[in-house]
């Protein structure tokens, strides 16, 4: 299955070639990659065109603002869904998510899975070089989002994901209005609720080691109002 890995950048100069080569590695024959820019200051997007002139497999879509994570996955997804994509990964491009793993979450969606998830806290799964802040606020938000949804899901704020395209043509994309976090415990919990079967796979999450988080206290506390918001609007 053509697979397209999306990958949202907003200031990641320092990171985006050396994920583009190390995907180049792991990508099959016909496998693309999308790198979605918000008009990044620090010339990630210029980069990203340089890139996409040097390899057949990469394509950018530049977008003029900064709109978060959620804007930016939803036009991406439009765009690889028009493109023919079979399988559509989200991952981020500060190397939390390791492209290695790339293969593991195509071959679970091809083995069957409507949506893959890399997870951190099932068995085989983990954290490298978290402080305790922020590893209590991301266990903190597994448990609080289990309380409200329910979705037997062990690690539903990730965003090392695969979708089959049936999925994502089944939601309704442009309802799906988070911005951070929220956005990626959204998109599972509609997939879920359609009925499509999602499955955990163990990744080891690194903190990132060059540029900027881009995760704020806006962020923490959007999903903090939106994930009861789900489960009352169903
Ligand atoms: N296009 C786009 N990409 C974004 C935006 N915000 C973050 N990103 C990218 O999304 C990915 C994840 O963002 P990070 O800054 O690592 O945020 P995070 O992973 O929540 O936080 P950390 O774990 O602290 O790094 C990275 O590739 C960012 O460059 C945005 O508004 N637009
Ligand atoms: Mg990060």
């Amino acid at each position: 299955m053509r697979a397209t890995v999306c990958l949202p950048t907003y200031n990641e100069r320092e990171n985006l070639p050396r994920m583009i080569e190390e995907l180049s590695r792991v990508l099959r024959d016909g496998d693309r990659v999308l790198v979605i820019d918000d008009g990044s200051p620090d010339g990630t997007g210029e980069i990203a065109d340089r890139l996409a002139e040097e390899h057949a497999f990469v394509d950018v879509l530049h977008r003029p603002d900064k709109e978060g994570l959620g804007r930016a996955y939803i036009a991406g997804f439009h765009r690889v869904l028009a493109d023919g994509a079979e399988l559509v990964l989200e991952m981020d491009c500060d190397f939390s998510h390791d492209p290695a793993d790339v293969r593991r979450l195509i071959e679970a969606a091809e083995a069957g899975a409507d949506l893959v998830l890399g997870s951190r806290y099932v068995p085989g799964g983990g954290t490298r070089n978290w402080g305790l802040a922020r590893r209590l606020i991301s266990r903190g938000g597994s448990l609080y989002t289990a309380l409200f949804l329910h979705m037997g899901v062990k690690d539903p704020t990730g965003g090392f994901k695969c979708f089959r395209r049936r999925v994502l043509e089944t939601l309704d994309l442009d309802a799906i209005t988070p911005r951070g976090y929220a956005f990626q415990i959204e998109t599972t919990y509609r997939v879920k609720r359609a009925g499509f079967h999602v499955t955990e796979i163990p990744i080891t999450f690194a903190d990132r080691e060059v540029g900027q988080s881009k995760m704020s206290r806006a962020v923490v506390l959007e999903a903090v109002w939106r994930v009861p918001l789900l489960r009352l609007r169903g």
